[in-house]
Protein backbone atom coordinates (compact mmCIF):
# COMPACT_ATOMS: atom_id res chain seq x y z
CA UNK A 1 0.00 0.00 0.00
CA UNK A 2 1.58 3.28 -1.07
CA UNK A 3 5.50 1.88 -1.57
CA UNK A 4 6.67 4.60 -3.61
CA UNK A 5 6.45 8.36 -2.35
CA UNK A 6 7.98 10.87 -0.18
CA UNK A 7 9.74 8.97 2.51
CA UNK A 8 11.95 7.98 -0.38
CA UNK A 9 14.62 10.28 -1.44
CA UNK A 10 14.86 9.14 -4.72
CA UNK A 11 11.25 9.46 -5.26
CA UNK A 12 11.32 13.30 -4.14
CA UNK A 13 13.84 13.55 -7.11
CA UNK A 14 11.86 11.85 -9.64
CA UNK A 15 8.98 14.07 -8.50
CA UNK A 16 10.85 16.97 -8.77
CA UNK A 17 11.99 16.27 -12.49
CA UNK A 18 8.52 15.65 -13.54
CA UNK A 19 7.32 18.80 -12.23
CA UNK A 20 3.49 18.04 -10.89
CA UNK A 21 2.18 15.48 -9.35
CA UNK A 22 -0.38 14.31 -12.40
CA UNK A 23 2.66 14.72 -15.05
CA UNK A 24 4.62 12.02 -13.09
CA UNK A 25 1.63 9.80 -13.01
CA UNK A 26 0.84 9.95 -16.50
CA UNK A 27 4.71 9.82 -17.94
CA UNK A 28 5.20 6.35 -18.37
CA UNK A 29 8.94 6.08 -18.28
CA UNK A 30 9.21 7.90 -14.51
CA UNK A 31 5.75 6.71 -13.41
CA UNK A 32 7.21 3.28 -13.89
CA UNK A 33 10.51 4.46 -12.49
CA UNK A 34 9.16 5.31 -9.14
CA UNK A 35 7.15 1.69 -8.91
CA UNK A 36 10.59 -0.04 -9.08
CA UNK A 37 12.13 2.32 -6.81
CA UNK A 38 10.85 0.72 -3.44
CA UNK A 39 10.95 -2.70 -5.50
CA UNK A 40 14.79 -2.26 -6.12
CA UNK A 41 15.61 -1.09 -2.73
CA UNK A 42 13.85 -4.04 -0.81
CA UNK A 43 12.68 -6.59 -2.66
CA UNK A 44 9.30 -6.72 -1.55
CA UNK A 45 7.04 -9.72 -3.23
CA UNK A 46 4.52 -7.39 -5.24
CA UNK A 47 4.97 -4.01 -6.57
CA UNK A 48 1.78 -1.40 -6.82
CA UNK A 49 1.62 0.58 -10.28
CA UNK A 50 2.09 4.31 -9.18
CA UNK A 51 -0.64 6.12 -10.44
CA UNK A 52 -3.43 7.54 -8.36
CA UNK A 53 -7.79 6.89 -7.25
CA UNK A 54 -8.32 10.35 -8.84
CA UNK A 55 -7.10 9.82 -12.43
CA UNK A 56 -10.17 8.63 -12.98
CA UNK A 57 -12.27 11.69 -12.37
CA UNK A 58 -9.30 13.37 -14.30
CA UNK A 59 -9.64 11.20 -17.27
CA UNK A 60 -13.40 11.76 -17.65
CA UNK A 61 -12.88 15.51 -17.78
CA UNK A 62 -13.06 16.73 -13.96
CA UNK A 63 -10.09 18.39 -13.66
CA UNK A 64 -7.65 17.24 -10.67
CA UNK A 65 -5.08 19.41 -9.39
CA UNK A 66 -2.42 18.15 -6.45
CA UNK A 67 -1.20 22.03 -4.82
CA UNK A 68 2.53 21.91 -3.45
CA UNK A 69 2.08 20.12 0.15
CA UNK A 70 -1.52 19.73 -0.35
CA UNK A 71 -4.12 17.48 -0.75
CA UNK A 72 -6.12 17.31 -4.37
CA UNK A 73 -8.21 19.61 -5.66
CA UNK A 74 -11.11 19.32 -8.16
CA UNK A 75 -14.29 21.95 -9.12
CA UNK A 76 -16.78 19.92 -7.12
CA UNK A 77 -19.82 18.71 -8.34
CA UNK A 78 -23.16 20.47 -6.96
CA UNK A 79 -26.05 18.73 -8.97
CA UNK A 80 -26.08 15.96 -11.67
CA UNK A 81 -26.39 18.31 -14.20
CA UNK A 82 -22.25 18.92 -13.18
CA UNK A 83 -21.60 15.66 -14.34
CA UNK A 84 -23.44 15.75 -17.69
CA UNK A 85 -20.44 16.34 -19.28
CA UNK A 86 -17.83 13.35 -17.98
CA UNK A 87 -17.93 10.52 -20.38
CA UNK A 88 -15.97 7.25 -20.02
CA UNK A 89 -15.09 7.62 -24.27
CA UNK A 90 -12.95 11.06 -23.05
CA UNK A 91 -10.38 8.85 -20.92
CA UNK A 92 -8.82 6.55 -23.84
CA UNK A 93 -5.64 9.08 -24.19
CA UNK A 94 -5.31 9.67 -20.16
CA UNK A 95 -5.59 5.81 -19.32
CA UNK A 96 -3.85 4.93 -22.08
CA UNK A 97 -0.79 6.43 -20.61
CA UNK A 98 -1.61 4.42 -17.77
CA UNK A 99 -1.39 1.07 -19.53
CA UNK A 100 1.56 1.91 -21.32
CA UNK A 101 3.51 2.40 -17.84
CA UNK A 102 1.80 -1.13 -16.45
CA UNK A 103 3.42 -2.95 -19.49
CA UNK A 104 6.77 -1.45 -18.83
CA UNK A 105 6.72 -2.65 -15.80
CA UNK A 106 5.54 -5.96 -16.79
CA UNK A 107 8.89 -5.90 -18.96
CA UNK A 108 10.72 -4.60 -16.21
CA UNK A 109 9.88 -6.41 -13.18
CA UNK A 110 11.17 -9.61 -12.27
CA UNK A 111 9.63 -12.74 -13.07
CA UNK A 112 8.21 -13.51 -9.32
CA UNK A 113 7.13 -10.25 -8.46
CA UNK A 114 3.41 -9.63 -8.81
CA UNK A 115 2.54 -6.55 -10.33
CA UNK A 116 -0.83 -4.92 -8.17
CA UNK A 117 -3.11 -2.64 -10.82
CA UNK A 118 -5.78 -0.87 -8.72
CA UNK A 119 -8.77 1.87 -8.80
CA UNK A 120 -10.99 3.45 -6.27
CA UNK A 121 -14.12 2.68 -5.30
CA UNK A 122 -16.73 4.21 -7.30
CA UNK A 123 -18.44 5.35 -3.14
CA UNK A 124 -14.75 7.04 -2.52
CA UNK A 125 -13.92 8.31 -5.79
CA UNK A 126 -17.18 10.01 -5.60
CA UNK A 127 -16.54 11.88 -1.99
CA UNK A 128 -14.04 13.54 -3.97
CA UNK A 129 -15.48 14.54 -6.98
CA UNK A 130 -18.58 15.75 -4.68
CA UNK A 131 -16.07 17.34 -2.18
CA UNK A 132 -13.73 19.00 -4.40
CA UNK A 133 -10.89 17.56 -2.12
CA UNK A 134 -10.42 15.22 1.01
CA UNK A 135 -12.78 15.65 3.87
CA UNK A 136 -13.07 14.16 7.63
CA UNK A 137 -16.84 12.91 7.00
CA UNK A 138 -17.72 13.36 3.44
CA UNK A 139 -20.54 15.62 4.31
CA UNK A 140 -21.35 16.84 1.02
CA UNK A 141 -21.15 13.01 -0.79
CA UNK A 142 -23.62 11.73 1.93
CA UNK A 143 -26.28 14.72 1.81
CA UNK A 144 -25.89 14.18 -2.28
CA UNK A 145 -26.97 10.81 -1.91
CA UNK A 146 -29.70 11.59 0.45
CA UNK A 147 -31.21 14.64 -1.58
CA UNK A 148 -30.94 13.19 -4.83
CA UNK A 149 -30.69 9.43 -4.96
CA UNK A 150 -31.53 9.13 -8.39
CA UNK A 151 -28.49 11.81 -9.80
CA UNK A 152 -25.89 9.78 -7.20
CA UNK A 153 -27.24 6.84 -8.90
CA UNK A 154 -25.78 7.86 -12.13
CA UNK A 155 -22.66 9.23 -10.82
CA UNK A 156 -22.07 5.72 -9.14
CA UNK A 157 -22.80 4.01 -12.46
CA UNK A 158 -20.37 6.16 -14.41
CA UNK A 159 -17.99 4.68 -11.92
CA UNK A 160 -18.83 1.71 -11.89
CA UNK A 161 -18.63 1.53 -15.76
CA UNK A 162 -15.45 3.36 -16.21
CA UNK A 163 -13.80 1.63 -13.03
CA UNK A 164 -14.62 -1.37 -14.73
CA UNK A 165 -12.63 -0.56 -18.60
CA UNK A 166 -9.53 1.23 -16.49
CA UNK A 167 -8.93 -2.24 -14.46
CA UNK A 168 -9.95 -4.48 -17.31
CA UNK A 169 -7.35 -2.23 -19.61
CA UNK A 170 -4.44 -2.84 -16.59
CA UNK A 171 -5.03 -6.85 -16.93
CA UNK A 172 -4.73 -6.69 -21.01
CA UNK A 173 -1.01 -4.39 -19.95
CA UNK A 174 -0.42 -7.15 -17.81
CA UNK A 175 -1.33 -6.29 -14.13
CA UNK A 176 -1.64 -10.01 -11.95
CA UNK A 177 -3.73 -8.65 -9.26
CA UNK A 178 -6.56 -5.64 -8.68
CA UNK A 179 -6.77 -4.14 -5.47
CA UNK A 180 -9.95 -1.45 -5.02
CA UNK A 181 -9.52 1.14 -2.50
CA UNK A 182 -12.63 2.17 -0.79
CA UNK A 183 -10.72 4.82 2.00
CA UNK A 184 -14.38 6.25 2.95
CA UNK A 185 -16.35 3.29 3.21
CA UNK A 186 -16.81 3.78 6.85
CA UNK A 187 -18.38 7.01 7.02
CA UNK A 188 -21.73 5.29 5.59
CA UNK A 189 -24.74 3.60 7.79
CA UNK A 190 -25.70 0.00 6.40
CA UNK A 191 -28.15 0.88 4.13
CA UNK A 192 -25.95 3.50 2.51
CA UNK A 193 -22.89 0.98 2.53
CA UNK A 194 -25.13 -1.17 0.90
CA UNK A 195 -25.88 1.11 -2.30
CA UNK A 196 -22.39 2.50 -2.55
CA UNK A 197 -20.04 0.69 -1.78
CA UNK A 198 -21.42 -3.48 -1.78
CA UNK A 199 -23.54 -2.67 -4.85
CA UNK A 200 -20.94 -0.83 -7.14
CA UNK A 201 -18.27 -3.31 -5.45
CA UNK A 202 -20.01 -5.99 -6.53
CA UNK A 203 -20.54 -5.36 -10.04
CA UNK A 204 -16.59 -4.41 -10.85
CA UNK A 205 -15.68 -7.87 -9.35
CA UNK A 206 -18.40 -9.82 -11.50
CA UNK A 207 -17.44 -8.39 -14.19
CA UNK A 208 -13.72 -8.49 -13.69
CA UNK A 209 -13.88 -12.30 -12.57
CA UNK A 210 -15.97 -12.49 -16.02
CA UNK A 211 -13.22 -11.01 -18.43
CA UNK A 212 -10.06 -12.44 -16.56
CA UNK A 213 -10.55 -15.56 -14.83
CA UNK A 214 -7.93 -16.00 -12.41
CA UNK A 215 -7.50 -12.14 -12.03
CA UNK A 216 -7.62 -11.98 -7.93
CA UNK A 217 -9.42 -8.77 -6.85
CA UNK A 218 -8.86 -7.28 -3.40
CA UNK A 219 -10.91 -4.74 -2.04
CA UNK A 220 -10.45 -2.32 0.82
CA UNK A 221 -13.23 -1.07 2.76
CA UNK A 222 -11.14 1.15 4.89
CA UNK A 223 -12.96 1.83 8.45
CA UNK A 224 -16.00 -0.98 7.60
CA UNK A 225 -15.77 -2.59 10.67
CA UNK A 226 -18.52 -5.05 11.23
CA UNK A 227 -19.95 -4.75 7.65
CA UNK A 228 -16.35 -5.64 6.28
CA UNK A 229 -16.84 -9.36 6.88
CA UNK A 230 -20.38 -8.72 4.66
CA UNK A 231 -18.29 -6.51 2.08
CA UNK A 232 -16.58 -9.63 1.30
CA UNK A 233 -19.54 -12.05 1.27
CA UNK A 234 -21.33 -10.09 -0.87
CA UNK A 235 -18.82 -8.59 -3.05
CA UNK A 236 -16.97 -11.25 -4.02
CA UNK A 237 -14.06 -10.16 -3.55
CA UNK A 238 -11.17 -12.62 -3.49
CA UNK A 239 -8.96 -10.83 -1.11
CA UNK A 240 -9.99 -8.54 1.85
CA UNK A 241 -7.36 -5.84 3.16
CA UNK A 242 -7.83 -5.23 6.68
CA UNK A 243 -7.05 -1.04 7.98
CA UNK A 244 -5.38 -0.99 11.00
CA UNK A 245 -8.63 -0.94 13.18
CA UNK A 246 -10.04 -4.55 11.84
CA UNK A 247 -7.96 -7.54 12.94
CA UNK A 248 -6.31 -10.19 10.19
CA UNK A 249 -7.17 -13.30 12.32
CA UNK A 250 -10.95 -12.48 13.04
CA UNK A 251 -11.30 -12.02 8.92
CA UNK A 252 -9.40 -15.38 8.41
CA UNK A 253 -11.46 -16.87 10.59
CA UNK A 254 -14.69 -15.93 9.70
CA UNK A 255 -13.73 -17.24 6.20
CA UNK A 256 -11.73 -20.14 6.83
CA UNK A 257 -11.99 -22.57 3.94
CA UNK A 258 -13.31 -19.75 1.40
CA UNK A 259 -10.33 -19.66 -0.29
CA UNK A 260 -10.46 -15.36 0.95
CA UNK A 261 -6.88 -14.13 1.18
CA UNK A 262 -6.45 -11.63 4.16
CA UNK A 263 -4.03 -8.94 3.82
CA UNK A 264 -2.52 -5.81 6.34
CA UNK A 265 -2.44 -4.24 8.80
CA UNK A 266 0.78 -2.85 9.91
CA UNK A 267 -0.03 0.53 11.58
CA UNK A 268 1.84 2.70 9.41
CA UNK A 269 2.72 4.62 12.37
CA UNK A 270 4.56 2.53 13.98
CA UNK A 271 6.77 1.94 11.03
CA UNK A 272 7.88 5.16 11.69
CA UNK A 273 8.61 4.30 15.64
CA UNK A 274 10.25 1.17 14.32
CA UNK A 275 12.56 -0.68 16.48
CA UNK A 276 12.04 -3.12 19.32
CA UNK A 277 7.94 -2.21 19.38
CA UNK A 278 7.87 -2.94 15.19
CA UNK A 279 9.82 -6.26 15.75
CA UNK A 280 7.47 -7.70 18.16
CA UNK A 281 4.25 -6.48 16.52
CA UNK A 282 5.44 -7.68 13.58
CA UNK A 283 6.28 -11.41 15.24
CA UNK A 284 2.88 -10.90 16.87
CA UNK A 285 0.82 -10.39 13.37
CA UNK A 286 2.73 -13.71 11.59
CA UNK A 287 2.35 -15.95 14.98
CA UNK A 288 -1.39 -14.78 14.39
CA UNK A 289 -1.52 -15.65 10.96
CA UNK A 290 0.32 -18.22 10.45
CA UNK A 291 -1.04 -21.29 8.55
CA UNK A 292 -3.66 -18.95 6.99
CA UNK A 293 -3.65 -17.25 3.03
CA UNK A 294 -1.91 -14.40 4.54
CA UNK A 295 -0.33 -10.77 2.44
CA UNK A 296 1.71 -8.88 4.95
CA UNK A 297 1.62 -5.07 4.25
CA UNK A 298 0.55 -1.69 5.92
CA UNK A 299 -3.38 -1.37 7.06
CA UNK A 300 -3.23 2.00 5.42
CA UNK A 301 -0.57 4.06 3.34
CA UNK A 302 2.82 4.63 4.18
CA UNK A 303 3.52 8.18 6.04
CA UNK A 304 6.30 10.46 4.40
CA UNK A 305 8.26 10.61 7.82
CA UNK A 306 9.02 6.76 7.58
CA UNK A 307 12.66 6.15 7.56
CA UNK A 308 13.47 4.10 4.84
CA UNK A 309 15.83 1.86 6.80
CA UNK A 310 12.66 1.22 8.94
CA UNK A 311 11.19 -0.45 6.04
CA UNK A 312 14.44 -2.63 5.33
CA UNK A 313 13.88 -3.76 8.72
CA UNK A 314 10.12 -4.86 8.49
CA UNK A 315 10.98 -6.63 5.52
CA UNK A 316 13.92 -8.66 6.92
CA UNK A 317 11.70 -8.84 10.01
CA UNK A 318 8.78 -10.66 7.87
CA UNK A 319 10.99 -12.43 6.30
CA UNK A 320 12.97 -13.75 9.04
CA UNK A 321 9.32 -14.67 10.51
CA UNK A 322 7.51 -15.89 7.62
CA UNK A 323 10.43 -19.01 6.16
CA UNK A 324 7.35 -21.22 5.78
O1 LIG B 1 2.87 3.13 -3.67
C1 LIG B 1 2.41 3.44 -4.75
O2 LIG B 1 3.12 3.64 -5.70
C2 LIG B 1 0.90 3.49 -4.85
C3 LIG B 1 0.33 4.61 -5.62
C4 LIG B 1 -0.88 5.29 -4.97
C5 LIG B 1 -2.08 4.71 -4.52
C6 LIG B 1 -2.45 3.24 -4.45
C7 LIG B 1 -0.99 6.68 -4.78
C8 LIG B 1 0.07 7.67 -5.09
N1 LIG B 1 -2.24 6.96 -4.33
C9 LIG B 1 -2.93 5.79 -4.14
C10 LIG B 1 -4.30 5.60 -3.70
C11 LIG B 1 -5.07 6.74 -3.13
N2 LIG B 1 -5.00 8.07 -3.48
C12 LIG B 1 -6.09 6.59 -2.17
C13 LIG B 1 -6.58 5.26 -1.64
C14 LIG B 1 -5.67 4.63 -0.63
C15 LIG B 1 -5.50 5.41 0.67
O3 LIG B 1 -6.47 5.56 1.39
O4 LIG B 1 -4.37 5.80 0.93
C16 LIG B 1 -6.60 7.88 -1.89
C17 LIG B 1 -7.69 8.23 -0.90
C18 LIG B 1 -5.92 8.81 -2.72
C19 LIG B 1 -6.17 10.27 -2.82
C20 LIG B 1 -4.94 11.05 -2.52
N3 LIG B 1 -3.87 11.15 -3.40
C21 LIG B 1 -4.59 11.71 -1.32
C22 LIG B 1 -5.45 11.80 -0.05
C23 LIG B 1 -6.24 13.06 -0.06
C24 LIG B 1 -7.09 13.26 1.19
O5 LIG B 1 -6.67 14.06 2.05
O6 LIG B 1 -8.17 12.68 1.34
C25 LIG B 1 -3.31 12.26 -1.51
C26 LIG B 1 -2.52 13.10 -0.56
C27 LIG B 1 -2.87 11.88 -2.82
C28 LIG B 1 -1.56 12.15 -3.47
C29 LIG B 1 -0.69 10.97 -3.64
N4 LIG B 1 -1.03 9.84 -4.36
C30 LIG B 1 0.03 8.96 -4.37
C31 LIG B 1 1.10 9.58 -3.63
C32 LIG B 1 2.46 9.00 -3.41
C33 LIG B 1 0.62 10.82 -3.17
C34 LIG B 1 1.38 11.87 -2.36
C35 LIG B 1 1.91 12.95 -3.26
C36 LIG B 1 3.40 12.92 -3.33
O7 LIG B 1 4.04 12.40 -2.42
O8 LIG B 1 4.00 13.41 -4.29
Amino acid sequence: MRQAGRYLPEYRETRAKAGGFLDLCYTPALAAEVTLQPIRRYGFDAAILFADILLVPDAMGQSVRFAEGEGPLLDPIRSAKDFACLSPAATRPKFERVFETVQRLRQDLPDETALIGFCGAPWTVATYMIEGRGSKDQAAARLFAYRDPEGFQKLIDLLVETSIEYLSGQVRAGADVLQIFDTWAGSLPDDQFEKWVIAPTQRIVEAIHERHKGVPVIGFPRGAQGSALWYVAETGVDGIGCDTATPPYMMAEAFEGEKVVVQGNLDPLLLVAGGEPLEARVGEILELMEGKPFIFNLGHGIVPETPPEHVADLVRWVRQGSRA
